[in-house]
């Protein structure tokens, strides 16, 4: 089935492989990011012309058209990828309200992808276009690589590789929040999860400056976390500030 996207001049063709569903967990805490997305129900907002297209749920708009970026993204030169998988038929699932874990302030702002099925479950407040495109570039990184999310310096890789294309995403579409380039008194080039309404400071973290952060920027420098004295969210999302570091000079 030929499926069109509204917003998107690009050829209607490269949209075959794309087949969103958008699932709202309205913060019911009995869906959790381990349960299939199915148990919640019906998607909210679909592919058209068959899936649903009313709904007044803002953040699953949001996540419908930022999911299509993403898409529109990877399927473009030089990546030429069907979709996320390498299954044409494969679903881009999205569950937004997740109430998925607390951070040290007790806050529910997480987003995650399921290795388990690559459903992206975003809390609210955290549909921004960097941070779908993160998730989404797990769903990416899991299909064509080894690199273990959770295991030392491939995990660093692994999130650094999804920071990078969740930022070039962002720079790509044009868009901010604030309608200009600058979050908080600070450029959102090269900031990650600038625009997030969830988190207690924002940017979260900076490519082009992680020490801005106290996250590393060198190997082993004395910011760098290692991995028997640091639990994984540390070493896995600080230390990809090497990698991002390395991006932005790059760049
Ligand atoms: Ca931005
Ligand atoms: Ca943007
Ligand atoms: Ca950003
Ligand atoms: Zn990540």
């Amino acid at each position: 089935m030929l499926r069109v996207d509204r917003s998107s001049s690009i050829t209607p063709g490269v949209f075959q492989a794309l087949d969103r569903h958008i699932r709202d967990a309205n913060d019911n805490p009995q869906v959790t990011y381990w349960t299939h997305y199915a148990i919640d129900g019906n998607d909210v907002r679909g592919e058209l012309p068959a899936g649903p297209n009313d709904c007044n749920v803002f953040e699953a708009n949001l996540l419908y058209d930022y999911l299509g970026e993403c898409h529109a993204y990877f399927s473009a030169s030089p990546y030429d990828r069907v979709n996320w998988s390498t299954d044409p038929n494969a679903e881009t699932r999205g569950v937004v309200r997740a109430l998925l874990e607390p951070d040290a302030n007790g806050i529910w702002c997480s987003a995650e992808r399921n290795p388990n099925d690559s459903t992206i479950w975003m809390g609210q407040g955290t549909v921004t276009d960097d941070c779908v495109g993160h998730e989404y570039a797990h769903a990416v990184v899991g299909t064509d690589t080894q690199l273990d999310y959770v295991a030392n310096e491939a995990g660093a890789i692994n999130e650094s590789l999804c920071d990078i294309w969740g930022e070039w995403i962002d720079q790509a579409n044009g868009k901010h929040r604030s309608g200009d380039s600058v979050v908080s008194g600070e450029s959102d080039a090269w900031a990650i999860f600038e625009d997030d309404q969830c988190l207690a400071v924002t940017p979260y973290r900076r490519m082009d400056d992680p020490h801005a952060r106290g996250h590393p920027e060198l190997l082993y420098e004395p910011n760098y976390w290692h991995f028997n004295q640091a639990d994984l969210y540390e070493f896995t999302h600080y230390n990809n500030g090497v990698g991002n570091k390395l991006c932005y000079l790059l760049c």
